[in-house]
């Protein structure tokens, strides 16, 4: 990502601008937050920012939500601006208060998310002499920040939380960092509330030229086997309309990454769902090609069905989670990349056709050059091959031997295996009972991937996911500030009980804030993921992958029914397939924050499964 990074100077006066009454910082900086429409501010206080906590109390527009850690409140401001994509806000003290948000502040830029994060500093006098609770944020999060402030001026506070909310919104969308010494949060001032942002040498708003726009249809026109790989800058560029009306004009198939997911309707007939490490073995072949499946990396790939010719690389960054080994990404195809970032084109992977572009326009407008002109091109051939791939090989699971003589049958199940729940199954369930309606957002691991495999998005904004940076612990906080931004909506976060233990004091947040976000763990009793690796290139030795006591392998540890008692937030265990369906509905109905512990075998693996690295022809996708 493109980025800058500032310590404010004073600027001449006599700016244009609308000049306010005389107040603290702190009174400018909450009013200066009022003025750019922020209704939420997931904050916990401490020293160095209890000013501007003081301030908030009399804010009438603001809610602050107070988490019951940094972290959390980093994730539910990323939850918040990812359902609604604008700016979520976040603020901590200094020192541990700010290094808290560091997760946070790194996830938002990873997955390109509108973040304002507000700091507490000490006192300028105090700056670089070691004192309590001083840390230099500013130069911490520098790799991390689309932008950064260190406010020395009272008089800056305007300028800068106006460039911020700019920043942070537009073009290719990233965390701002303001820090705030307190002395400048006590120190008064009459503001001047500029009107209008001037930032040189930043251009957020790129647009394709018709040649470009041309040269891409006349690619079309002659290329076989396209295929749209579209990623969360289609979501980011508000730009799914347009995407929807461009494939159905040209009947290109469509495949997403995760970041993508509900950018295009995954129920559309023209969708592969998501691509990747663990997306459809149908997406993997369309844009890499079938290929028999070898044993080994050192034997040759030999190929049994051609895969794209034309790659239309809108709005994604050929993350390797993507690409596999990225030279044999879709080798030997014509690569069109799109992108808003500049910094994004020939990155990872060169471009054939590479262009500089927000992405809704170029749609857009290359939606309107084919209505003048229609694309002759049917590509039956293509849809054929692809119809076949889907029909092989969809998303799937079965009571594997495996499961049956696993651990978790001997101790939990008791042999029943009719009463086993596979994770995949719990999701399909929600998808039928919230009717594909809800937003999900999730932890990191196996049931990260089953809840994006199983449930079918259909809208942008609706599977929120730390996706670049992989955090654990993202999901329910995430699923918090989701809930803050609509209320009305069913917003249910499918965690893995490892990740969901490393933000497990925000049960308090949502009761005591009576945020109704629901919870499912799908308790393996496992860090799923990585026992998955272990099974696969370890020889299923546990390096420190078990999560329940070893003392007492027959109980589910820890004990989430009586964790989430002490919260006062309900919750229910299911054990038995025949209770899932009663107690997942009971979970949906309810008003109130709600946890249901589901608990599952640790045995089951994520396919379809292409090693790290690997490629289309190493891809395991049959259990
Ligand atoms: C903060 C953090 N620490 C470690 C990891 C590495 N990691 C990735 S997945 C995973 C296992 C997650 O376990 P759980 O949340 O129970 O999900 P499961 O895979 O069992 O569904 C781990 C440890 C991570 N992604 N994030
Ligand atoms: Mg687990």
């Amino acid at each position: 990502m493109s980025k800058s990074t500032e310590t404010t100077k004073k600027k001449p006066a006599g700016q244009r601008g609308e000049l306010g009454p005389t107040m603290s910082g702190s009174e400018i900086l909450v009013t200066c937050l009022e003025r750019e429409g922020v209704d939420t501010i997931f904050a916990y206080p401490g020293g160095a920012s209890m000013e501007i906590h003081q301030a908030l109390t009399r804010s009438k527009k603001i809610r602050t939500v107070l988490p019951r850690h940094e972290q959390g409140g980093a994730f539910a401001a990323e939850g918040y601006a990812r359902a609604t994509g604008r700016a979520g806000v976040c603020m901590a003290t200094s020192g541990p208060g700010a290094t808290n948000l560091v997760t946070g502040i790194a996830d938002a830029y990873m997955d390109s998310v509108p973040l304002v994060a507000i700091t507490g500093q000490v006192p300028q006098a105090m700056i670089g002499k070691g004192g309590f609770q001083e840390t230099d944020i500013y130069g911490m999060t520098l790799p991390v920040v689309k932008h950064s402030y260190l406010i020395t001026d009272i008089n800056e506070i305007p300028r800068v939380v106006k460039e911020a909310f700019h920043i942070c919104q537009t073009g290719r969308p990233g965390p701002v960092l303001i820090d705030l010494p307190k002395n400048v949060q006590q120190a008064r001032s009459q503001p001047v509330f500029p009107n209008e942002v001037h930032l040189r040498g930043y251009v957020p708003e790129r647009q394709a030229s018709d040649l470009e726009l041309n040269e891409i249809i006349g690619l079309i026109e002659k290329s076989e086997r396209p295929v749209l790989y579209v990623g969360g800058g289609i979501i980011t560029g508000n730009a799914s309309e347009e995407l929807l009306h461009f494939a159905e004009a040209t009947q290109i198939p469509v495949t997403t990454t995760i970041m993508g997911c509900g950018a295009f309707p995954e129920t559309h007939p023209l969708s592969l769902r998501w691509l990747g490490m663990h997306g459809t073995a149908y997406a993997n072949w369309a844009v890499n090609g079938e290929f028999e499946l070898r044993k080994n990396v050192n034997e040759p790939m030999r190929k049994i069905a051609h895969g794209a010719d034309l790659l239309l690389a809108f709005g994604v960054r050929f993350d390797d989670r993507v690409t596999g080994k990225v030279e044999k990404f879709c080798e030997g195809g014509t690569i069109v990349h799109i992108d808003i970032d500049p910094s994004e084109i020939n990155k990872n992977k060169p471009a054939n056709l590479p262009i500089v572009s927000d992405i809704k326009y170029a749609l857009a407008r290359m939606a309107a050059m084919i209505k003048e002109r229609p694309i002759e091109k049917r590509f039956t051939a293509w849809h054929e091959q692809i119809a076949k791939w889907k029909a092989r090989a969809p998303f799937g699971y079965r009571v594997t031997d495996e499961v049956v003589k696993s651990q978790h049958m001997r101790d939990h199940l008791k042999g029943k295996e009719s009463e086993v729940i596979l994770p995949q199954m719990a999701i399909e369930i929600l998808y039928e009972l919230t009717k594909g309606e809800a937003i999900l957002t999730t932890g990191v691991g196996q049931h990260q991937m089953w809840a994006a495999q199983y449930y079918k998005f259909k809208y942008p904004r609706q599977l929120l996911t730390s996706a670049g940076l992989g955090a654990m612990g993202y999901g329910f906080p995430a699923a918090l500030g989701a809930k803050v931004a609509f209320p009305n909506r069913q917003v249910v976060d499918i965690d893995g009980d490892g990740s969901f233990l490393m933000n497990v004091q925000e049960l308090a947040t949502a009761h005591i804030e009576h945020i109704a976000a629901k919870v499912i763990i799908l308790n393996n009793q496992h860090l799923g993921m990585v026992v998955q690796w272990e099974d696969k290139f370890f020889e299923g030795n546990r390096g420190h992958t078990y999560l329940g006591d070893p003392d007492n392998r027959k109980q589910i540890y820890p004990d989430y029914i009586a964790m989430a008692k002490s919260f006062n937030v309900p919750c229910e265990r299911v054990m038995y397939r025949k209770d899932l369906r009663a107690a997942m509905q009971q979970m949906l109905d309810s008003d109130q924050p709600y946890v249901l512990d589901v608990i599952v075998p640790y045995t089951e693996h994520v396919l379809p499964f292409i090693p790290a690295g690997r490629t289309v022809a190493d891809m395991i996708w049959q259990a």
